[in-house]
């Protein structure tokens, strides 16, 4: 065995099990879905589950999609009877939490789709977590439920 090869044991093998782990997120992803709106809709809102199954915090950088210009993460705020909505900078997961993206709560802002989109199609975005990992979601296309219609988006 050369000297190249014993410097890559050495350095290569205790690395292992952290490059096998890379990809792999404690982040688990229930129910995403996507409020069909209306024809030429300039904004979809995607909601989800996303549970942190590990014992670390986990924050969600950033979103994107090839079927929309960006996205943003926004929060719904109700003060005076208004509902207005604040764009967060990340979502954080605690330790065990579920965070629920939910009509009136946290939502994904999908902007400006490069295509319309109707119930029945799906969407594939990508979520960058802070740990540099992405992470692949599909979301079906839905009309929204009954109890949702008072939901309003102003932009
Ligand atoms: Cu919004």
């Amino acid at each position: 065995m050369n000297a190249y090869r014993m410097i890559l044991m050495v350095i290569v093998l205790p690395l292992l099990p952290a490059l096998l782990h890379a990809g792999q997120s404690d982040l688990d992803i229930k129910d995403a879905w996507i409020q069909e709106g209306p024809p030429n809709a300039r904004v979809l809102a995607g909601f989800m589950q996303i549970t942190n199954n590990g014992d670390k915090t986990v924050s969600i950088t950033s979103a994107d999609s090839s079927l929309f210009k960006s996205i943003e993460f926004h929060r719904t705020i109700h003060a005076d009877g208004m509902a207005r909505m604040e764009k967060q900078q990340q979502l954080t997961i605690q330790p065990g939490a579920t965070l629920k993206l939910e009509h009136g709560s946290y939502h994904l802002m999908l902007i400006q789709p490069h295509q319309p989109l109707k119930r029945g199609d799906s969407v594939d975005l990508n979520l960058r977590l802070s740990s540099d990992i992405i992470l692949p979601v599909k979301l079906p296309v839905r009309q929204p439920g009954r109890e949702q219609h008072q939901h309003h988006h102003h932009h």
